[in-house]
């Protein structure tokens, strides 16, 4: 991995996670209660010793830099860095932002041709998995590819969401299609069940082969790519071109994978995590996820209900609380009788202290006899007493700049927001 260098998708506009992305970029969007969305794909890379990381983002806030600058240093002797690349920060800022995926990695191409790179491995930053990409990077240089995709096998209603891959005996891709729509498109690239138990996965009724939206390329191959199209996006243009003329590899990966760019998917991986069934383990010694040192205190119950869920440092619970399938994020203050369901809360940046002119006659955190109910809470919410966050109504989309917002049937308090007594969504 020594001659590698990450460089990782830190989200384009933005708008499938708004309004978490309002004030921030996707990467710094709060996870589990104590990480944030970048640690997943940093952490991959350095457990997998690949240490010379570049995370490419649209818009750089405060929050990032300083999360990533206060986690990840690394000693004199290993060597690495993680640094950030953001748009706004190029020449031509504002009038000619990233255009896709692609198009961000050309526009940070003065990186990738430094001389003792030779491959470039490219990840999204808003997906949440476990993966040596060690692994794959024997794949890559086995099969003298060109470019390595990772992909894992789905089944086919899942294929429309997703770009879709088949490929030969020796693994080279032969086809691939960007989010098929219909079922004539899914039949061209379709996968034979049996060909994935033939290489070992047990196929379990999935015929399609997905790709993870994570690459390794040759450093020549794509500077080449790049400097001779005008392609924008990996997925809808260089693939299938490329599968053409030049040797595309599938790196075969079967195990927990998801994709939490949208408000849905980041409120089901989040409740999902804090199951006892939970499909990812963060507490994985060999491959931990590594955050941002904090010195909290641990969380203090008092006569609470807590099932399945995730308590992070430094919460405060109240008398009677009761708290259910929940990730319930740092320093979040509790009051008595509250009660929260099925929901993210993320907690706070700060608390409030005696030595501090409070900012407001809501105190952090939810009130006495509120209750929460499938919803994402933001940072440093301040709920007043008998406050009720449910989407009775079922709506699906709802608000715009409003404190509480509905996004995919999910109600969402914004970050920083006041509800007085009594609120009533
Ligand atoms: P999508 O996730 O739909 O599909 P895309 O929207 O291009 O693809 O995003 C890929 C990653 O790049 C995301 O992490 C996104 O935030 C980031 N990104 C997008 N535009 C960016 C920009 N301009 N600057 C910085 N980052 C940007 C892709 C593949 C599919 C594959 C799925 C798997 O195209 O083939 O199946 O990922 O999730
Ligand atoms: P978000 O999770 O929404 O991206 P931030 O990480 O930007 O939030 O945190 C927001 C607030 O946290 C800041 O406005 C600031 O008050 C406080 N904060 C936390 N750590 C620091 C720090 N090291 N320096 C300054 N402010 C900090």
């Amino acid at each position: 991995m020594r001659n590698a260098i990450a460089l990782i998708l830190g989200g384009g506009r933005g708008t499938r996670l708004f309004p978490l992305t309002k004030i921030r970029s996707k990467p710094a969007v709060p996870l589990a209660g104590k990480y944030r969305l970048i640690d997943i794909p940093i952490s991959n890379c350095i457990n997998s010793e690949l240490n010379r990381i570049y995370v490419l983002t649209q818009f750089l806030s405060v929050s990032l830099h300083r999360h990533i600058r206060q986690t990840y240093s690394f000693d004199n002797f290993r060597g690495g860095f993680v640094e950030l690349l953001a748009a706004q920060q190029t020449v031509d800022a504002g009038t000619d932002w990233y255009q896709g995926t692609a198009d961000a990695v050309r526009k940070n191409l003065r990186y990738v041709s430094q001389a003792d790179v030779e491959h470039v491995v490219i990840l999204s930053g808003d997906q949440l998995y476990r993966m040596d990409f060690r692994d794959m990077m024997k794949t890559h240089i086995d099969n003298k590819a060109d470019v390595t995709i990772a992909g894992i096998p789905v089944e086919r209603k899942e294929a429309s969401a997703l770009g879709i891959m088949r490929a030969d005996d020796t693994g080279r891709v032969t086809g691939f299609l960007e989010k098929p729509q219909t079922q004539e498109e899914i039949d061209l690239v379709r996968t034979d069940p049996a060909w994935i138990d033939a290489q070992g996965l047990p196929s379990k009724g999935r015929d399609c082969v997905a790709s993870m939206g994570l690459y390794i390329f040759n450093k020549k191959f794509l500077i080449d790519l790049l400097e001779k199209t005008d392609y924008e996006d990996f997925g809808k243009e260089v693939f299938p071109t490329a599968i053409r003329t030049r040797r595309v590899q599938l790196h075969l990966f079967d195990d927990y994978w998801e994709d939490i760019g949208t408000i849905r998917a980041f409120y089901e991986a989040n409740l999902s995590l804090a199951r006892r069934d939970a499909p990812f383990d963060f507490s994985c010694m060999q491959a931990p996820v590594y955050s941002r040192p904090r010195f909290l205190p641990p969380s203090l119950m008092e006569d609470a209900r807590v099932t399945g869920s995730l308590i992070a440092d430094g919460c405060k619970i109240g008398k009677g609380a009761v708290i259910e399938n929940s990730v319930i994020g740092l320093r979040t203050v509790i009051g008595e009788n509250v009660t929260i369901r099925n929901s993210v809360v993320m907690g706070a940046d700060y608390t409030d202290s005696k030595f501090v002119e409070p900012v407001s006659e809501i105190p952090l955190g939810i009130g006495d006899n509120s209750i929460v109910e499938g919803s994402i809470l933001d940072k440093n919410a301040r709920i007043g007493k008998n406050c009720r966050i449910v989407n009775d109504n079922g709506v699906e989309n709802q608000g715009e700049d409003e404190p509480v917002q509905i996004r995919d049937g999910i109600p969402i308090v914004i970050k920083n927001a006041e509800l007085a007594d009594g609120f009533k969504l």
